[in-house]
């Protein structure tokens, strides 16, 4: 396809154009511009403060460091802040890892590899997001990828290699170089598994189970501390810090659009939601990820992630007259919308709950050799297994799916938001990936930027003296509401999601 074709494709097909299903922003640092309409009941939402009585004067916690979310970019954060001598404490809604990060499978890009160049990196980056990307933030993400990779290699995940301990790269979606690294189909887990042993190996403090609902400030304005919430007692807590990371990732459990998601349980916008009202500012807001190969069938899996990896290693579009209509490794948002335009022509497959697309699974074999599908791909061969569907044998049928939140709260390249000491790291962050992010550009984000976050709070809590804490910044926003005429019963951060039947 030409540059134009894609366009005009993105134009007509991709889900971030279809206008009705995005709203205006009232209030806040974003106010006149738009986002999904869920994301826009969320943020100007009430606070669960809200009628309160909260005694700010004498926390429960008191830290240097309170990282909010356990995945990967909150567990690299407490991590480098730890390092740097930080007392920091984590703490979750739900557990340590449970998160996106977890869920990633095909890889982590980086250019350690001879033939490439964090130069080369940099231009796919930019390219996969349309030139809308903040070039520090990709510069930071580029370089600080082979160091990365060789602080979880030190640390003990285990890529992939070759007999000669090398580690074996592939291509994802628009990438000029083979940069994926990867532990099998599960390279987030393997990852995750890994950083999470080195908190506990730091004794680094988590609290689970326990939500953060509202960012604390200081009466200057500065950000210091959180209201938590024991998510089973619902008894209230203070934490008092002198630095805040959020690390809270992405919305996928909103199913914009009413689509299905690959996300973890806990993908909410907390983040999001918790930044703003404390005064940070947001950026590509309105740009989501629908990742071209979700799960159409078996509905029992409906929209879970069917890794770009399978095409990285052959596997074709293919729609129901037996025809490869688009090449496999276009990048995603292209590919997405091949995907949606080629089902709503009417040449998809039928199955119960959606038309869907063929991904051409038995071509890994026929191309690498039998055995490659298990070797590198054992957790989808084993996903599909359970439904009685040999992917080896048989093609699958894909649709896209709620991936991740191209946007997030906008952050300068030391990590901090708008709001002083407050940093943002991973998915909750927006502005590396532009309007469209590459595979594996994901993970190494979260590591990047985590480490980045915990590195610089490390660093700032040292020279911070907190005067009193406050919410009056909440009930500010909530004033705002008001003058603005906005009316609504909905509650936020909203948590989780809510999957019982509506009346
Ligand atoms: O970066 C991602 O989103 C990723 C690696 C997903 C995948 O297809 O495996």
């Amino acid at each position: 396809m030409t540059a134009e074709e894609k366009d005009a494709l993105l134009e007509q097909y991709h889900p971030d154009y279809n206008l009705s299903s995005f709203a205006e922003i009232i209030v806040g640092p974003n106010k006149g511009e738009k986002a999904p309409k869920e994301l826009v009941e969320l943020l100007q939402a009430k606070s669960r403060v809200q009628g309160m009585t909260l005694d700010l004067a004498h926390p429960d916690y008191d830290v240097d460091v309170l990282v909010i979310g356990g995945g990967g970019s909150g567990a690299s954060a407490a991590i480098e802040a730890h390092e740097a001598g930080a007392n920091v404490m984590i703490v979750t809604k739900l557990r340590i890892g449970d998160a996106n990060t977890m869920m990633a499978e095909g890889g982590i890009q980086a250019a350690d590899k001879e033939n490439d160049s964090p130069a080369q990196h940099y231009l796919d980056v930019m390219g996969g997001g349309h030139f809308a990307n903040v070039p520090e933030l990709v510069e930071k993400l580029v370089m600080d990828g082979p160091d990365c990779i060789k602080w979880l290699n030190d640390l003990g995940v285990l890529f992939d290699k070759d007999k000669d301990g090398n580690m074996i790269t592939t291509h994802g979606g628009g990438t000029s170089r083979k940069r994926m690294h990867a532990a099998a189909d599960y390279s987030g887990a393997e990852i995750m598994r890994v950083l999470r042993d080195e908190v506990q190996n730091r004794k680094i403090p988590v609290v689970d189970f326990t939500s953060a609902i509202e960012i604390i400030k200081d009466t200057e304005g500065k950000a210091a501390g959180a209201v938590l919430q024991n998510m089973e007692t619902g008894e209230i807590l203070i934490a008092r810090a002198k630095c805040v990371i959020i690390a809270t990732g992405g919305a996928g459990r909103l199913h914009y659009q009413g689509f299905p998601t690959s996300n973890h349980y806990g993908a909410t916008a907390d983040g999001l939601v918790l930044a703003y009202r404390a005064g940070a500012r947001l950026l590509y807001q309105d740009t989501l990820q629908y990742h071209p190969t979700g799960v159409a069938f078996p509905s029992q899996i409906y929209g879970a992630l069917v890794t770009e990896k399978v095409r990285s290693m052959g596997a074709q579009f293919v729609n129901v007259n037996g025809e490869a209509f688009m090449h496999p490794l276009e990048t995603r948002d292209v590919a997405a919308s091949g995907v949606i335009r080629e089902v709503s022509r009417g040449n998809g497959v039928h199955t119960p709950l959606r038309d869907g697309i063929w991904l051409d699974s038995p071509m890994i074999d026929a191309i690498h050799g039998e055995g490659t599908l298990e070797k590198r791909l054992p957790g989808m061969l084993r996903m599909y297994l359970r439904y009685d569907i040999d992917m080896r044998k048989v093609p699958i049928v894909i649709y896209p799916t709620l991936h991740y939140q191209n946007g997030g709260v906008r952050v300068s390249v030391n990590g901090m938001s708008d709001v002083e000491n407050l940093y943002v790291a991973g998915e909750a962050a927006g502005g590396v990936h532009g309007r469209n992010r590459l595979m594996g550009n994901s993970l190494l984000d979260v590591i990047v930027f985590g480490r980045n976050a915990g590195q610089e709070a490390g660093k700032q809590f040292k020279n911070v003296t907190l005067s009193d804490l406050t919410l009056e910044h909440v009930d500010n926003f909530e004033k705002e509401c008001e003058a603005a005429g906005i009316h609504t019963d909905e509650v936020s951060p909203k948590i989780l999601p809510d999957y019982r039947r509506k009346k």
